[in-house]
């Protein structure tokens, strides 16, 4: 009997030491919960033990990066420059994809404003998805009634009957009248907008182009400090028909404002007979990194003025592209037009891929070098490195 009752007790202290362990290690000792990665991690009354070690976890396993990697945003002075887009409302996801090309390889760097003009009211929409994308401060404009319409001067009927007959030529935009009023605004108006004129340089900037290398300077500041006033990546011949009498009304305002006519101008580049007749060449203008002062000078607006007075962005179908090229051509020193060879573009149908293997390597360009337009015998940019004596990139001829 005391035999057993010595058993019980040994039982009963077994089960008593069991249920106080129960207790000690149910309510002391921290089980461990790992968050799942991105999980919030603060519990809402902060427990030591399981902070420390989540913080830690992380940089036990893994070790970190020395490498420094260049600033997110170059520093400096910024030049006073605006990117400035022509579009409508539709254009919103083309726009959106520009954007992001240039925000990628140069203004996410830089961070210079965009201005958007439009001859209607920008929606929400265009306004939301713009100001997410752009780095710089966003601003749309309205463009007014008498910049986006006939002037007084213009026969409708004549003009319409001109749009009726580049229709059945099948000429491009031949019978569009609001691809006569873009045109009409970029090469006489934009620059006057009164969102454009707290501004001196502008990069204009269309739907749907495409950069493919890296710029890392800011080329606005290049522009000032070379004293350049016009810049291209592409050029090419113009489509004849849509121009039969440009050079006529461009001869006949050499003829009223001789004192506007650069003393060393480009005409090399636009006439193959010291100025008789165009040869068609011209910048592509859809891209433009340019000088808004010099578009705002006495001499080109006489310029676009006299051109506007002759009806042909009515009469027939003048681009801004050959308007810009032949005013930059006669009215600046050639040396204050720049070949951008160093920012690959593309507007549909053409590219413009750096010459150069060690360039495009160093700057991260994603362009296949056999697209490249530039010594294509569709360009005129061959012609532009021959009037300027310039020597032609290394490797021209494996891109011919
Ligand atoms: N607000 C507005 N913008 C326009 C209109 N037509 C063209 N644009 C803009 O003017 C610029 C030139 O027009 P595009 O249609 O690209 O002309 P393009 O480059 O000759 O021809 P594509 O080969 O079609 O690109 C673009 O930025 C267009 O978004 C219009 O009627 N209203
Ligand atoms: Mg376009």
């Amino acid at each position: 009997m005391a035999g057993s009752q010595r058993y019980m007790r040994y039982i009963v202290f077994a089960l008593f030491a069991l249920i106080v362990f129960y207790f000690i290690s149910s309510s002391s000792v921290p089980s461990a919960s790992w968050p799942a990665y991105g999980e919030s991690t603060t519990p809402s009354t902060p427990n030591a033990a399981v902070t420390a070690v989540t913080a830690a976890t992380p940089h036990s396993s893994t070790t970190p990066n020395e490498k420094t990697l260049p600033p997110a945003t170059i520093s400096g002075d910024r030049m006073n420059a605006t990117f400035v887009t022509l579009a409508r409302n539709s254009d919103i996801w083309e726009i959106a994809k520009s954007i992001r090309h240039v925000e990628d390889r140069f203004n996410r760097k830089f961070n210079y404003d965009w201005v958007f003009l439009n001859d209607d009211d920008f929606d929400d929409e265009f306004k939301k998805i713009t100001t997410a994308l752009v780095s710089g401060k966003t601003k749309y404009g309205k463009i007014p009634k008498e910049h986006w319409s006939f002037p007084e001067w213009i026969d409708q009927d004549k003009a319409a009957k001109v749009r009726e007959e580049m229709k059945e030529k099948k000429i491009i935009y031949g019978d569009s009248v609001s691809y006569r009023h873009m045109c009409r605004y970029e090469s006489g108006f934009f620059f006057r907008h009164p969102l454009m004129l707290d501004y001196e340089w502008y990069w204009r900037v269309e739907p749907s182009v495409e950069l493919y290398c890296d710029i890392n300077y800011d080329t606005f500041k290049f522009m000032a400090e070379k004293k350049k006033k016009y810049s291209f990546t592409l050029s090419l011949y113009e489509y004849v028909d849509t121009i039969p009498t440009l050079w006529d009304a461009t001869k006949n305002f050499t003829k009223h404002y001789p004192q506007h006519i650069a003393k060393n101008n480009a005409m090399k580049f636009l006439s193959d007979d010291g100025g008789e007749t165009y040869n068609h060449c011209h910048f592509w203008s859809n891209f433009e990194i340019g000088n808004l002062n010099w578009l705002r000078s006495q001499a080109y607006i006489d310029f676009f003025t006299s051109l506007d007075k002759a009806g042909g962005f009515f009469y027939e179908r003048w681009g801004d592209a050959p308007v810009h090229s032949i005013a930059a051509g006669l009215m600046l020193n050639k040396d204050e037009i720049h070949f951008f060879n160093d920012i690959a573009y593309y507007h549909v149908p053409f590219t413009h891929c750096p010459t150069g293997e060690q360039y495009r390597i160093d700057h991260k360009c994603s362009c296949n070098p056999k697209d490249n337009f530039d010594w294509n015998g569709y360009s005129c940019t061959s012609r532009f490195y021959e009037m300027n004596g310039m020597e032609k990139p290394a490797g021209y001829e494996k891109e011919q």
